[in-house]
């Protein structure tokens, strides 16, 4: 096996944070620029050919549209350049889920690419970074990893872009996936499957646009049809409603999206629960809402953003982006 030539693009983050003191619990991310990460990461004899580019150096809670635009543009070159096999993007782990879906939907699978952090900064007592890092390594260079979209590797864990989402505010294991928990496990010196690839197709799913605002409506016991109102009052083109339990909601509540969805707004379902399946139910045909399936509120938004900037509004086909594993 040729020794896989990685671009990694580096955005900021806990992975690339600095405390100034091994014992303190806060700390500034995207304070280490990649060139010096990557000789950082030098001693430690991965097996790979590192090529580094600063997309950006911020906290993920700070990413915008701005710096996904670069991104994807960056690795779909990436993905038609010859000299570079897979690619990396180390990130923040807060936004890490929307990054890597919204990457998923509007990237072919034909080269791996991988988004990895950290959830201790790199001068922490207990770094996670060099080792997930070191993992990230190991599956962005594995001869079975295209075909998987994007995937997320994280403590010891492999998740899909699809599945995965930020379950904890501090463990280092701190990622989980539904409905698949993880779809490998990895460390520096051994990676396992759980299947095999899904994606043998390599077109992406919808093309990369400028995406429209999109609010997640955060529903409450007793929540008022004025407090819905109030929150869409600018007409938004898509809306995601966290529900309670299956994606429910208050029926006066219910009333004003119809309204919206009336007016041409794409309405969808989620769940605020931890996790589990949002399905279509008859009243939704009526109401011209979508469910959200197996994706909490976060990806359903990217999902609707990205629906909505591709003239996708048609509540029979928008559902079937949702149905897709
Ligand atoms: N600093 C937060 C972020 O950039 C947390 C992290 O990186 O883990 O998302």
């Amino acid at each position: 096996m040729t020794t896989p030539r990685i671009l990694v693009l580096a955005t900021g983050g806990t992975i690339a944070g600095q405390a100034g003191d091994a014992m303190r619990a806060d700390y500034r991310p995207g304070q280490i620029g990649i060139e010096t990460y990557l000789e950082q990461a030098s001693v430690l004899g991965i097996a790979a050919e590192f090529t580094g580019r600063q997309i950006a150096n911020i906290g993920s809670e700070d990413i915008d549209a701005s710096i996904w635009s670069r991104l994807h543009a960056e690795i779909d070159l990436a993905m038609r350049d010859d000299s570079v096999d897979a690619v990396i993007v180390t990130h923040g782990t807060d936004t890490a889920e929307e990054t890597a879906f919204l990457l998923d939907l509007t990237l072919p699978s034909t080269k791996p690419v991988v988004l990895v952090g950290a959830m201790r900064p790199a001068d922490a007592v207990g770094y996670d970074g060099m080792r997930n890092f070191a993992n990230a390594a190991r599956v962005a260079g594995d001869a079975e990893a295209p075909g998987r979209g994007v995937l997320v590797v994280m403590g010891d864990r492999v998740h899909s872009a699809r599945d995965v989402r930020k379950a904890e505010t501090r463990a280092t294991e701190a990622f989980r996936g539904f409905p698949r928990e993880s779809v490998a496990i990895v460390t520096p010196s051994r990676l396992d499957w759980f299947g095999a690839p899904w994606r043998v197709d390599d077109t992406a799913s919808l093309r990369f646009l400028p995406l429209p605002e999109v609010p997640i409506l955060a529903i409450y016991a007793g929540m008022s049809a004025a407090a819905a109102s109030r929150q869409l009052s600018d007409d938004p083109a898509g809306i995601v409603v966290s529900g309670v339990g299956e994606g429910n909601m208050p029926d006066p509540v219910r009333q004003v999206l119809v309204q919206h969805a009336r007016r041409g707004a794409l309405v969808v379902r989620a769940s605020r629960t931890d996790q589990g399946l949002v399905d279509p139910v008859p009243d939704d045909l009526e109401d011209g809402f979508v469910a959200a399936r197996a994706l909490g509120p976060p990806k359903a938004r990217v999902l609707t953003a990205l629906l909505v900037a591709n003239g996708i509004s048609d509540p029979a086909k928008a559902q079937r982006y949702f149905d897709e594993r």
